[in-house]
């Protein structure tokens, strides 16, 4: 019996010391991070957190709906969500998402009080927008991970303790969206029509996934589901390839105003339990300019030469940039 004790109690200390002992960490390139086997399963597992630093793509609320309600009971219904795409640089050819959510208590696995009430979320923006980050800024994120559907998110594996936060940091303001990469969708889709997948992921959906992409003449094979959060399918006439609109002001009933053929800069995504699946372009806002389905602020990375946005580089542009420098130079000189 003295021997159960006391090894009773020196298990009791060994648990505590493995719950207590602090979390591994490292700085990884999105590439390791997103590395997948040949079953699309991703393969990163040598720290429990991660630090990732790329460009931010967009505005969170211009893809999910951050509104809080915590009188939500449906199962799997997670209320208010958050979520950014960040893009490596240079070589790191990849990129990862961020996600937050409110009610993960509304996920059958979780205790009915893991979920965070109104105020406790709103508090969870607050932490986070303290960096005050925007779309075209470097920035470094610090967390846990998951993989979800074909991606690994950094986030904060749906516990509410802070111990489990993500931390988002400004490395640097203004350093620009990435000019999105002209893909066609014969790289994306085989002679039957469907993904191509490279676990190698150097070619095919996953070499783009997570990162700000251009699709040029392409039209819409139905355009009925046009509005916020519509699922839509895109067409060069032969293939197909999966869209999903985002929430941004510009996208609602009535706002496709494309003349097709167009072209579309969004966001390669992928969301499917069959791994190798589900991947769409994911577009977060629309700015009605008529011939390419983009954000304000995407179209002007995709053409930093077209000032006044009118999908031309030309004189007039030109004109508007010596304009601004002649003000500039008056505005100085009267100082
Ligand atoms: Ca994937
Ligand atoms: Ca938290
Ligand atoms: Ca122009």
């Amino acid at each position: 019996m003295r021997s159960f004790i006391v090894l009773t109690a020196v298990l009791s200390l060994v648990l505590a010391a493995i719950v207590k002992a602090d979390p591994t960490v490292a700085e990884v390139t999105h590439s390791e991070f997103q590395a997948v086997d040949a079953s699309g399963e991703h393969t990163y597992s040598a720290t429990d957190k991660v630090v990732l630093e790329g460009v931010l793509l967009h505005n969170p609320a211009d893809m999910l709906d951050p509104t809080p309600d915590d009188t939500i009971t449906e199962t799997f219904n997670i209320s208010g969500q958050w979520q950014i795409y960040f893009q490596g640089e240079g070589d790191d050819h990849a990129g990862t998402a961020v996600w937050l959510g409110q009610l993960y208590n509304n996920l059958p696995w979780i205790a009915p009080d893991g979920g965070y009430t109104n105020e406790e979320f709103v508090a969870e923006f607050s932490r986070l927008n303290a960096a005050q980050f925007s779309p075209g800024d470097r920035i470094r994120v610090t967390g846990y991970y998951l993989s979800y559907n074909g991606k690994l998110n950094i986030n904060e594996q749906h516990n509410k303790e802070p111990e489990h936060d993500f931390t988002i940091e400004l490395v640097e303001r203004g350093v620009g969206l990435p000019r999105p990469e002209v893909v066609t969708l014969d790289e994306l889709k085989d002679g039957d029509d469907e993904f191509i997948f490279d676990p190698n992921r150097q070619s095919g959906c996953e070499y783009y996934q997570g990162r700000l992409i251009k699709i040029e003449d392409v039209y819409f094979v139905d355009a009925n589901d046009w509005g916020p959060h519509g699922e839509l399918v895109i067409t060069d006439g032969i293939k197909t390839l999966p869209l999903k609109l985002g929430r941004g002001n510009g996208i609602y009933a009535g706002s496709d105003n494309l003349t097709e053929p167009f072209d579309v800069i969004g966001i390669m995504d992928q969301e499917s339990p069959y791994l190798i699946d589900g991947y769409r372009l994911y577009v977060m806002n629309y700015d009605g300019n008529g011939l390419v389905l983009a954000g304000r602020e995407h179209r002007r990375a995709d053409k930093p030469g077209d000032i006044n946005l009118d999908g031309v580089v030309d004189g007039v542009d030109f004109a508007e940039f010596v304009e601004d420098w002649l003000k500039q130079e008056t505005d100085a000189e009267n100082l």
